[in-house]
């Protein structure tokens, strides 16, 4: 039995290399500093897999900024925008594509950059034009390879297999026809291979993610034939596969010509088919430690499974690995000292995930770990039996919950009415998406209250102050529904973690979001409940500031569950429906406390579809289900709104209408509104506040384009229903950018007002 590793988190347990990369980014270290701190982390990753006792250790996985922008910079594929043709991909190069500036420092569009499969990590997509060509054109990977070598470690490339690259990329200026470009593709994949060889490398990990996936007919057949012109000489092949089932295309990865195949044993249940299918002389490696959440493992149940499979195939054929690379769970629990050490032994970060395959590895060569497994086995008997996960007040009121409990009292035409006898908003009323600048000086303020430097009361004055200055800028400005802006929160989902009982939040449990953006996902552990209101005050405190509507700011259920580590006790539902019971009781609060306007947002909505179509009815019954639970308690003059950041909602546009938010805002600015032909192709009926700039970008947004904008959107939906709002929040932009967008925006609004037809 052969242990081995995917792939390791990048960042380094303190987040080394995110610091790195921000001090080279902004001039304060050099080249050298930062090939210098990559390199010791790289190291210091390497070391703890070894350490830990895995006997194949992946190199390739790290990244200065993605694995797939390196994947490109191998390959050659670099959008001239970014560089000369034929030239090598430098450091520079490759942060150019993710950051967008061309060679002469100017701004150029940065390569798009998309979520990795069901993950909360974001790749940047491969951007090929229709006459692409490829030539190993960066050597990161074989230097890597060497400098582990010469350290004595025994590793394994990892690459991205070529079929997975093509998938993941995007044509550009011509017709969609990536599959055409594996002929030129595989030649490199080949030489790739070779070099691999040259280096005494004797086993190579060809990740072929798109294997889980519904694929088309097309790219099924092209795996086959492709992975045949890729025999011959070189290391040993491992095709790796992760995040879901094959199941149409098991029979296939089967039969490739490769040397053995890796399964996701976690999320699949096809290793002992695949132990039947696979040829005599082919490894078989068996994913069962999970590497997409924090849990530990059941290792005397995977000893039982994995012994039975043994047997099947014999132990030398059988292999063993986390369920995928571990970039998906925070580096290394042993820093997390302030966590309740109850909830603290029923985890597993990183680094002890590879004590756990490791383990399970001596065991089944029987060479002891006897006592780990019944360790491990101890710890999740009283994770199961604990009283505290289970609480029978939050059982018994998911029981007892009428049938009308996710509907608001009428339809949404009954309930436009009252909101207007109410609210009085104008014609095209202006809003913001929620934040506001999270300035220094705030995170100064915040910094100085965790350490003790400012007392309670100092940093809610300070945060009183915020607020105040917030909404007399909105005045000012002229917006018609007011927001908070947010200063007391650090991130939205994070926020609600710590307030929420059954959820504890990490001291260092980073993980990789993009480039050097890092989140911090909140563990679900227990049954939730809302002990006390959590916002309510921050809102009361704005509204008391000012005569026009001050909104509520949620963050919703989905998007809470989506950016958690969520417990595997439980279906996903069941505690998609606890944390929409919790956010009922706030939205409650509000209502009660005055304020007229609750926004639940739901950016992460559309992500948490799963990634075969087969499941995306359940997920959106449940998903739609739990919206509206959170936000159906109130009156029908309680307008409910709700925000969606990427909206390309063709698909699912019908779920979007079912949570029947009395106005939805959503990003459209960057698609020329295009985003809204499936509101107006559906005839969505309710309000909707498409953003009319893109904030990702500094530019302060002409009027006149804001204008065009806004009547693009009235062609499409009419000018009745119309709100006017910037695409997102502004929480990363500065001050004086808001101000003059905002401005802008409500003058905008206000020369349209005009135009639109009376009632
Ligand atoms: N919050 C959470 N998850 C998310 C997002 C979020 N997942 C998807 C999307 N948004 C990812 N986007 C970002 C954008 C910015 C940052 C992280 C993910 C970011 N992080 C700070 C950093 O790395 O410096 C974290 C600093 C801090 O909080 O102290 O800027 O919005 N939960
Ligand atoms: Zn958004």
């Amino acid at each position: 039995t052969t242990t081995h590793n995917l792939g390791y988190p990048r960042i380094g347990p303190r987040r080394e290399l995110k610091r790195a990369l921000e001090a080279y980014w902004s001039g304060r270290i050099d080249r050298e500093a930062l090939l210098a701190e990559a390199r010791a982390v790289r190291d210091a990753r390497w070391r703890d897999q070894a350490d830990a006792g895995i006997d194949l250790i992946p190199v390739g996985d790290f990244s200065l900024y993605d694995h797939v922008l390196d994947t490109s910079a191998l390959l050659g594929c670099v959008p001239p925008r970014f560089s000369e043709a034929g030239e090598r991909v430098d450091l520079d190069t490759y942060f150019r594509m993710a950051r967008g500036r061309a060679p002469s420092g100017d701004p150029a569009d940065a390569c798009e950059m998309t979520k990795w499969f069901d993950t909360n990590y974001h790749y940047i997509v491969p951007e090929f034009a229709p006459d692409q060509t490829f030539r190993i054109a960066s050597e990161t990977l074989f230097d890597e390879v060497v400098e582990a070598q010469t350290q004595g470690y025994r590793v394994k490339p990892v690459i991205l297999g070529p079929i997975s690259y093509l998938w993941l990329g995007k044509m550009k200026g011509g017709a969609d026809d990536r599959l055409a470009l594996l002929d030129n593709l595989l030649p490199v994949y080949g030489e790739i291979l070779y070099r691999l060889a040259g280096l005494g490398v004797d086993w190579v990990q060809i990740d072929e993610p798109a294997l889980v996936l519904d694929l088309p007919p097309a790219w099924r057949a092209a795996y086959e034939p492709a992975y045949n012109r890729l025999q011959g000489r070189g290391p040993k092949r491992l095709l790796a596969t992760y995040f879901g089932s094959l199941e149409e295309n098991l029979g296939l990865a089967c039969g490739l010509p490769v040397d053995g195949l890796h399964l996701d044993g976690v999320r699949a249940s096809e290793l002992a088919q695949a132990a039947d299918r696979l040829p005599g002389y082919k490894v078989l490696s068996a994913g069962v430690i999970d590497g997409r959440n924090v849990w530990r493992t059941d290792l005397t149940a995977q000893r039982v499974r994995l012994a039975t499979l043994a047997e099947r195939i014999g132990r030398e054929r059988l292999w063993l690995a986390p369920s995928c690379s571990l970039l998906h769970v925070p580096v290394d629990l042993s820093q997390e000292t302030t966590l309740d050490p109850e909830l603290t032994a029923w985890m597993a970060f990183a680094r002890q995930k590879l004590d756990e395959v490791v383990v399970l590895g001596r065991s089944l060569r029987e060479e002891g770990g006897v006592e780990a497994l019944t360790a491990a086995t101890a710890a999740l008997t009283a994770r199961r039996e604990s009283t505290r996960v289970h609480r029978a007040d939050v059982a018994a009121r998911l029981a007892a919950l009428p049938p009308d409990a996710a509907r608001r009292d009428s339809p949404y035409e009954m309930r436009e009415r009252v909101q207007q006898e109410k609210l009085h908003l104008p014609p095209l009323p202006t809003t913001t998406i929620g934040s506001f600048p999270q300035t220094e000086a705030i995170r100064a303020a915040r910094r100085d209250w965790r350490a003790g430097r400012l007392d309670e009361a100092g940093y809610e004055d300070f945060l009183r102050r915020e607020i105040e200055r917030v909404v007399r800028a909105q005045e000012d400005y002229g917006l018609d529904v007011l927001v908070h802006g947010e200063p007391e929160r650090t991130d939205m989902v994070e926020y609600f973690g710590e307030r929420l009982d059954g959820f504890a939040v990490t001291a260092h449990g980073w993980v990789q979001s993009y480039g050097s953006r890092c989140v911090k996902p909140p563990v679900i552990w227990g049954d939730v409940a809302r002990p006390r209101p959590m916002t309510v005050d921050w809102s009361v405190y704005a509204q008391s500031l000012t005569e026009r509507p001050v909104k509520g700011m949620l963050t919703g259920p989905v998007t809470i569950l989506q950016w958690s580590f969520v417990r595997d006790d439980l279906p996903r539902a069941d505690v998609c429906r606890q944390i929409a019971l919790a956010l009922r009781d706030e939205v409650g609060d509000l209502e009660r406390a005055g304020i007229g306007v609750i926004q639940v947002d739901e950016p992460a909505f559309r992500e948490g579809l799963p990634l075969r179509r087969a499941q995306w009815g359940a997920y959106l019954d449940w998903a739609v289900e739990s919206f509206r639970l959170a936000t159906s308690g109130v009156a029908d003059a309680t307008q409910i709104h709700t925000h969606m950041c990427y909206s390309e909602f063709n698909d699912i546009i019908e779920a979007i209408a079912a949570l029947d938010a009395d106005v939805i805002t959503i990003e459209t600015a960057r698609s020329d509104m295009e985003l809204l032909d499936a509101f107006a192709d559906f005839a969505y009926p309710n309000e909707i506040g498409p953003g009319v700039y893109d904030i990702h970008s500094p530019n302060v947004p002409a009027p006149a384009r804001m204008e065009e904008l806004l009547r693009a959107a009235a062609r499409r939906l009419g000018w009745s229903r119309l709100w006017v709002n910037p695409d997102c929040g502004l929480k990363t932009r500065g001050w004086p950018e808001v101000e003059a967008a905002l401005r802008a925006m409500v003058d905008s609004a206000r020369a349209l007002r005009a135009e639109v037809p009376a009632g």
